[in-house]
C-alpha cells in the first residue's frame, strides 16, 4: 500500500509527526507533498517561516517518510496521486470532505488533528514571549 499526504509542515511540531506516523502505519511507503512557498503566498498571503527547501529536508529526514516532493498547486492533487501511484490519501480533519472528489483515484481518509498545537499558535507564543 502506497500512502500519500500533503502539507506545509512549517515550524515543524508534534502534530506533524503524529499524522505522518499514523499515515505510515497504514501502508509500506509514505509519500509527502510539501507545499511550495509560492502556493502559501497565493493561498495564505504570506510565505512560511521556513523555506520549501528547509521544510522538505526536515520532512524527508523522518524515519516514517519514504519520499518527498514539492506540491506547487492544490489543483494538481489528482496528478500527484496518479504520478506517485498512491493507493490511499491521508489528511487531517481540518480538511474533512475537501478531497472526497479524489476517491475515484485512491482511498481518502481524514484523521483527527492533534489538539492544542499549530504552527500559528507557536508563532504567536514565541512572538509574545520575546516581545
Ligand atoms: N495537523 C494535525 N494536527 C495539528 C496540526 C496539523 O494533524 N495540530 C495535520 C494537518 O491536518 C495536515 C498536516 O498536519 O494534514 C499538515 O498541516 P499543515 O502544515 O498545516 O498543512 P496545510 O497548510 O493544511 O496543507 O494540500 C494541502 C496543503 O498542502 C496545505
Amino acid at each position: 500500500m502506497r500512502v500519500i499526504t500533503f502539507g506545509t509542515f512549517d515550524v515543524f511540531h508534534i502534530g506533524h509527526v503524529n499524522i505522518l506516523e499514523r499515515a505510515k502505519e497504514l501502508g509500506q511507503h509514505l509519500i509527502v507533498g510539501v507545499s511550495s512557498d509560492d502556493l502559501n503566498i497565493r493561498k495564505k498571503g504570506r510565505p512560511p517561516v521556513y523555506t520549501q527547501y528547509e521544510r522538505m529536508k526536515i520532512v524527508s529526514s523522518l524515519h516514517c517518510v519514504d519520499e518527498v516532493f514539492l506540491e506547487e498547486s492544490l489543483e494538481l492533487k489528482g496528478s500527484y496521486i496518479l504520478d506517485h501511484k498512491a493507493d490511499l490519501m491521508v489528511m487531517g480533519d481540518d480538511w474533512e470532505g475537501k478531497f472526497d472528489q479524489f476517491s475515484d483515484l485512491c482511498e481518502v481518509r481524514y484523521f483527527p488533528r492533534t489538539e492544542g498545537i499549530s504552527t500559528s499558535m507557536i508563532i504567536e507564543r514565541v512572538a509574545l514571549d520575546f516581545s
